[in-house]
């Protein structure tokens, strides 16, 4: 089997509906180049049908055998949420993209990797790194602010740094630098105290500092390890059993109700499952955790997690969540402004909700261990309009249409030859048990807001933006609906729109 298509089973996606990218940018996905095959969207070839079943797993996890019930019950809150930080921060954000004077192109995380830079001199960041401006209450609140309602952040990226007070290995933040705080635990009382989750990224395979742990590969490095230092060289199991594992344990176990959340990344072939069923066991303890679906192994863990892109329809049956960042990269690089709009954060934010996801936007703290006032400024224009339209986001079910997303092109191709995504920007739609959302981008010239395939009685119409909550005229006819909107939009981004419509009153099909 090829490396590429071992990771895609790895992702657990082999053999999933072919459903083609887009994201806000309409750049086809994975936009990043050299992405090569990593975290790309299952395509169903004769390849993929062709292959094996994964073996069976020495460890069932708790996806295999709880009950439809019991994984709604674990899923609820994460489902509620839809809207989450991804925190990216470790000592890369020293270099902040720069080594030995030369701006290293990629994301700022992985300038180890990419700059080949020696164990020995990474290592030597440690005593530099001193973030006292790092502020566990500012960091929450401004979570909150932007209306997320939970937080995921790097206990320990692939650098093998680990954010915590870490016994089982040395090369951590307080007993590697002169800081000598866990950020980890003073985030966790702050997420307890501003009622908001917290989860754990946690690189359990690559880790380039670690003897043994795996390297994914970049640049001139040589299988069958990819690694560039000779102190990288090791056994993986026993990588595994003397630091990711013992780590992930500390981090289950020392941070009370916390993680809500474990965040794997980047299986490699390494992970077989055997190893992973190691791992599965540890992770078995904790009932109500969430895991995504990069342990590697087979295992396909609760969550689908496209990076960087908004997949075209979502993933049916499938709870998933997509991971961006504002700029090009999740570590902090000084020199990286190519920020999205909030326009654009706000619009896929939409987009993932009506289509069932959850968003998990990334901000990268400096080595002050401040978040960035681009970011700052984006997440609190976002949660000005969450305040407003919150109920069109949260808790919602996706789409009763499905058109207004946009649609596959009949003449361009992807980069596998399938037919392109072209996303639609008009509207977006959501829905609960006895309303109908629609966020509407464009506003109507005629005034009049036109659906097709309505199909539930509408009883009422008003926007959340009016807090008068004026009623709007509509006629209804059959599953065909206009709805007359004042002149203006009420918001320059997107106007909510709110059809009182319950699942009961459906209208028959003809
Ligand atoms: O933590 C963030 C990334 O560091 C991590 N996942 C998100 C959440 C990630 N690791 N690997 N990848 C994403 C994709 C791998 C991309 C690669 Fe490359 C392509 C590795 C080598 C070629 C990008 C380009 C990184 C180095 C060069």
């Amino acid at each position: 089997m090829s490396t590429r298509r071992l990771f895609l089973r790895q992702l657990g996606t082999a053999g999933a509906a072919a459903v083609v990218a887009s994201n806000a940018r309409g750049l086809s996905a994975p936009a990043a180049a050299g992405l090569a095959g990593w975290n790309e969207q299952p395509i169903q070839t004769a390849e993929a049908t062709s292959e094996p079943m994964p073996p069976e797993h020495p460890v069932a996890a708790i996806q295999d055998t709880e009950t439809p019930e019991q994984r709604d019950a674990r899923m609820a809150w994460w489902r509620e949420a839809r809207f989450g930080m991804f925190i990216h921060w470790g000592l890369y954000s020293i270099p902040a993209g720069t080594w030995n004077g030369k701006q290293i192109p990629g994301i700022g995380e992985w300038i180890m990797n990419t700059a080949s830079i020696p164990v020995a001199d990474y290592k030597a960041l440690a005593p530099k790194f001193n973030p006292t401006g790092f502020n566990a209450h500012d960091i929450v609140a401004l979570a909150k602010a932007a209306g997320m309602k939970y937080i995921v952040i790097t206990s320990k990226h692939h650098d093998g740094f680990a954010m915590y007070d870490s016994k089982a290995n040395d090369f951590n933040i307080v007993a590697a630098t002169p800081f000598n705080r866990d950020p980890i635990k003073e985030l966790a009382e702050e997420c307890r105290n501003q009622g908001i989750k917290l989860g754990f990224y946690h690189s359990q395979d690559q880790d380039w500092t670690a003897p043994g742990g795996a390297a994914l590969k970049t640049g001139d490095h040589q299988p069958p390890t990819y690694h560039w230092d000779k102190a990288q060289d090791g056994n993986f199991q026993q990588y595994l059993e003397t630091k990711a594992i013992p780590q992930l344990k500390e981090l289950l176990a020392n941070y009370g109700d916390y993680p809500a959340v474990i965040w794997f990344d980047t299986p490699t072939p390494d992970m077989t499952p055997q190893l992973a069923s190691q791992i599965v066991s540890v992770l078995n303890q904790y009932p109500k955790l969430i895991w995504n679906n990069r342990l590697g192994g087979g295992y396909k863990g609760d969550t689908e997690t496209p990076e960087q892109f908004i997949p075209a329809q979502g993933y049916p049956g499938r709870d998933w969540e997509s991971c961006m960042t504002m700029n090009d990269t999740w570590g902090y690089k000084s020199y990286d402004k190519n920020f999205k709009s909030t326009e654009t954060l706000l619009r896929n934010l939409i987009d993932i909700a009506s289509k069932g996801g959850n968003y998990l936007l990334n901000v990268g703290p400096d080595s002050h261990g401040v978040v960035p006032l681009e970011e700052v400024v984006r997440l609190r224009q976002m949660g000005k309009w969450l305040d407003v339209n919150g109920e069109a986001i949260y808790g919602t079910q996706p789409t009763l249409f499905g058109a207004e997303a946009g649609s596959f092109s009949d003449t361009e191709k992807d980069k596998d030859g399938k037919p392109k995504f072209i996303p639609a920007w008009d509207w977006r739609s959501t829905t609960k048990a006895d309303k109908v959302y629609i966020q509407i981008f464009k506003w109507p010239a005629s005034g009049t807001l036109h659906l097709d395939k309505m199909t539930r009685k509408v009883t009422g119409a008003y926007l959340l933006a009016d807090s008068a909550r004026k009623p709007l005229k509509f006629n209804q006819t059959g599953d065909s609906i206009d709805v007359q909107l004042p002149a203006k939009a009420l918001d320059p981004i997107a106007t909510v729109l709110v059809l009182n419509a319950s699942k009961v009153g459906a209208i028959p099909p003809s």
